[in-house]
C-alpha cells in the first residue's frame, strides 16, 4: 500500500499526539543532551525519535545523532507499559518504506536485525523526519539516513560514513545487525546465567506477556484493517517462537558460541585496523554499532568473552576508548533508564 503525502501527515501527527504522553516528549540538543528538557511548541527540530531508554537499536541511533550533534525531540515510548503495542504507533511504522518493501517478522533467530528477521510493526525506534514527511522505522536504516542527510546541516556525510571505506563499513553494520542481541537479553545462559538478578528477576516471561498484551490490544481493533492484522499476527508468532528459543538450552548455548564467534571477528578487525577504532583513527557508524553491542553484552554479563582472554585485551581497549565518548556518555550511560540494574557495569553509571 502506498500512503499520500497527506495520509502520512495524519498518522505522524496521531501519534504524536496520543501515544506518548507530553512529559516524555523532551527536546535534545548538543547543549540538553539528556531528556531533561521538556518540548514546547516552539521546538521545531527537523527529526522527532520514538525511542525507549533501554533498547539497543535506540542506543545506536541516539548515539549518532549525538555524535552529529544533531538536535530532536525524543519521545519516549514505555515498553514496559507496551505502549509500541498501541495501533496507532503500529500505523506510523507500517507507513515506512522498510515496510513496504520487506516481509513482516513472523519467526525468531535471536537477532532484531530486519535483513535477518524481516519488519516488526511494534518495536522502537522510529525516526520521523518532519521535514520530509518520511518515517523511518529501523535502526541501521536510521543511523544511515542521518549521514546521508547530513550534508543539509553543514556537517561532512564522510564523517561517519566515509566514500572509501563505505562498503567495509556497512558490512560491519550488517554483522552487528545479525548479532543474537536479544535472545542474550531474553534468555539465559544454561551453563551460568551473569545477567543482572534484577534484571532477570524483571524479564522472565517477557514473551509471554507481549503476548498477552498484543492479544489485548488486537481485541478492539481486529478486523478493521487487513495490514494492522497481519502485523499483529505475525508479532505474535514471533514472540510465541522467541520463547521457545530462549528456553532451549541448546539454541542459547549455540547463540552463545556465535557471540564469541562475532566478538572474534571484531577482534580481528581491530587488530588490523592500525588505529583506535574499526577502521584506522576515523571514528565511523561501524564503531557506533560495536560499541553499544559491547556495552550491552557487558550489562549482560558477557564481558568475559573478551576481558578473560589476552588475546582480547585489544577489544577491552576499544570499548574503554568508546565508553568514553560524549556521544555514548549522554546517549547511553547517563541516559535516564538506559541501563538499569547491571553491577557490570556499574563504573560506567553516574554517580548516585
Ligand atoms: N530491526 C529493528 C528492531 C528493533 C527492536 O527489536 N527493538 C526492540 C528494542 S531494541 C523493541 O522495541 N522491542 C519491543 C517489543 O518487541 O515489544 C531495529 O533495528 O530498529
Amino acid at each position: 500500500m502506498t500512503n499520500s503525502n497527506a495520509e502520512t501527515s495524519t498518522v505522524i501527527h496521531t501519534v504524536r499526539e496520543t501515544v506518548v504522553s507530553p512529559e516524555r516528549r523532551t527536546f535534545i540538543t548538543a547543549t540538553h543532551p539528556l531528556p531533561t528538557q521538556g518540548a514546547t511548541p516552539e521546538n521545531k527540530p527537523r527529526f522527532e525519535l520514538y525511542n525507549a531508554p533501554m533498547s539497543i537499536c535506540s542506543h545506536k541511533v541516539r548515539m549518532t545523532l549525538a555524535e552529529k550533534g544533531l538536535p530532536y525531540i525524543s519521545l519516549e515510548v514505555r515498553i514496559a507499559h507496551q505502549e509500541n503495542y498501541n495501533p496507532v504507533y503500529a500505523n506510523l511504522r507500517l507507513a515506512s518504506d522498510v515496510a513496504r518493501n520487506t516481509k513482516l517478522a513472523s519467526n525468531y533467530s535471536g537477532s532484531s536485525g530486519v535483513q535477518d528477521t524481516g519488519f516488526d510493526a511494534w518495536v522502537v525506534p522510529t525516526l520521523v523526519d518532519v521535514e520530509k514527511n518520511s518515517i523511518i522505522a529501523d535502526s541501521r536504516l536510521i543511523c544511515l539516513y542521518l549521514c546521508q542527510v547530513l550534508s543539509l546541516h553543514g556537517v561532512d556525510r564522510d564523517e561517519l560514513l566515509p566514500s572509501d571505506i563505505e562498503t567495509e563499513v556497512l558490512a560491519q553494520l550488517d554483522k552487528v545487525d545479525s548479532f543474537p542481541h536479544v535472545a542474550l537479553f531474553y534468555g539465559p545462559n544454561p551453563d551460568g546465567d551473569r545477567r543482572p538478578s534484577l534484571f532477570r528477576e524483571a524479564s522472565a516471561g517477557a514473551h509471554e506477556r507481549k503476548i498477552a498484551a498484543l492479544k489485548a490490544t488486537w481485541e478492539s481493533v481486529r478486523g478493521e484493517n487487513a495490514e494492522l492484522d497481519a502485523a499483529y499476527a505475525a508479532k505474535i508468532s514471533k514472540e510465541s517462537a522467541a520463547s521457545a528459543f530462549v528456553t532451549n538450552p541448546d539454541r542459547m548455548r549455540t547463540t552463545i558460541a556465535n557471540t564469541d564467534q562475532l566478538v572474534g571477528e571484531l577482534g580481528k578487525i581491530l587488530a588490523a585496523s592500525g588505529g583506535t577504532w574499526c577502521f584506522g583513527d576515523r571514528f565511523t557508524l561501524a564503531d557506533i554499532f560495536w560499541i553499544v553491542t559491547l556495552f550491552r553484552l557487558e550489562f549482560l554479563g558477557y564481558g568475559w568473552l573478551w576481558q578473560e582472554r589476552s588475546d582480547r585485551a585489544h577489544i577491552s581497549r576499544y570499548a574503554e576508548a568508546g565508553y568514553a565518548r560524549n556521544s555514548m556518555k549522554y546517549a547511553v550511560r547517563h541516559w535516564p533508564g538506559s541501563c538499569p540494574y547491571s553491577e557490570w557495569i556499574a563504573k560506567w553509571l553516574p554517580t548516585k
